[in-house]
């Protein structure tokens, strides 16, 4: 599947997920249609995640959706993911890039204009941009990007990006319409009562944003005018 075509990453964290682990999240992620899952989990120890990952794998292949591992690249690479999404302060992108080779996905965070076009030239095959809008999820120590910084961002790499923090059913057509690829979500999904209907609501959304901002080609007779 290619990364310009993705409609939503659905990121599993168990922590606000009212006791649905790992799997769980992602099979209804999956039935409710995210094409893409990234596992984070910032406490778990890797002999109690690897099979978790496995089994997420091996979903997501049946689907067929992508699968992102966060932080560890160990964990991405033990159990076949798809790929690796890093943050500033993780493995550095380079360094993760040799390690993944050329075959795997390599997914960078990044928070300014700068920072993408590092990720890009550090072999990123795509950014994560925020936080977009204020979020409880995770202190990132940055203020919230906005539609504009996301519309630099946009300006400055033509990555496919997803924009992550805070989003949520009513801002993010206008975050698909700022130049988001697909955005990536927590809160807004993981913590539903309903994790795949709200998974649903989520891709017809981002499936209207699109259809709304890819630009119309010039019909006959009216080429030229606005
Ligand atoms: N990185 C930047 S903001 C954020 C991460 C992991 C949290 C996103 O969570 P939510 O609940 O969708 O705002
Ligand atoms: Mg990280």
């Amino acid at each position: 599947m290619r990364l310009r075509s993705l409609h939503l990453c659905v990121i599993t964290d168990p922590e606000l997920a009212r006791g649905r682990d790992h799997v769980a999240i992602t099979e209804a992620a999956l039935s409710g249609g995210a094409d893409m899952i990234q596992l984070r989990d910032k406490t778990g120890s890797l002999r109690d995640l690897l099979p978790q990952a496995r089994a997420i794998q091996a979903l997501c292949r049946a689907r067929p959706a992508l699968f992102i591992v966060n932080d560890r690249l160990d964990l991405a690479l033990a159990a076949g993911a798809d790929g690796v999404h890093v943050g500033q302060d993780d493995l550095p992108a380079e360094a993760a890039r040799r390690l993944l080779g050329p075959g795997r996905i390599l997914g960078v965070s990044t928070h300014s204009r700068e920072q993408a076009e590092a990720a890009r030239a550090a072999g990123a095959d795509y950014i994560g941009f925020g936080p977009m809008f204020p979020t409880g999820t995770k202190e990132t120590g940055y203020t919230p990007r906005g539609l504009e910084g996301l519309r630099e961002a946009r300006a400055a790499v033509s990555l496919p990006i997803l924009a992550i923090g805070g989003i949520t059913l009513e801002n993010v057509a206008a975050v698909i319409g700022a130049g988001a690829t697909a955005p990536a979500v927590i809160s807004a999904i993981v913590a539903a009562p309903d994790i795949a209907a709200a998974t649903a609501a989520f891709r017809k959304c981002v499936a209207t944003a699109r259809a709304l901002a890819k630009p119309r080609p010039a019909s006959q007779g009216h080429r030229g005018l606005p």
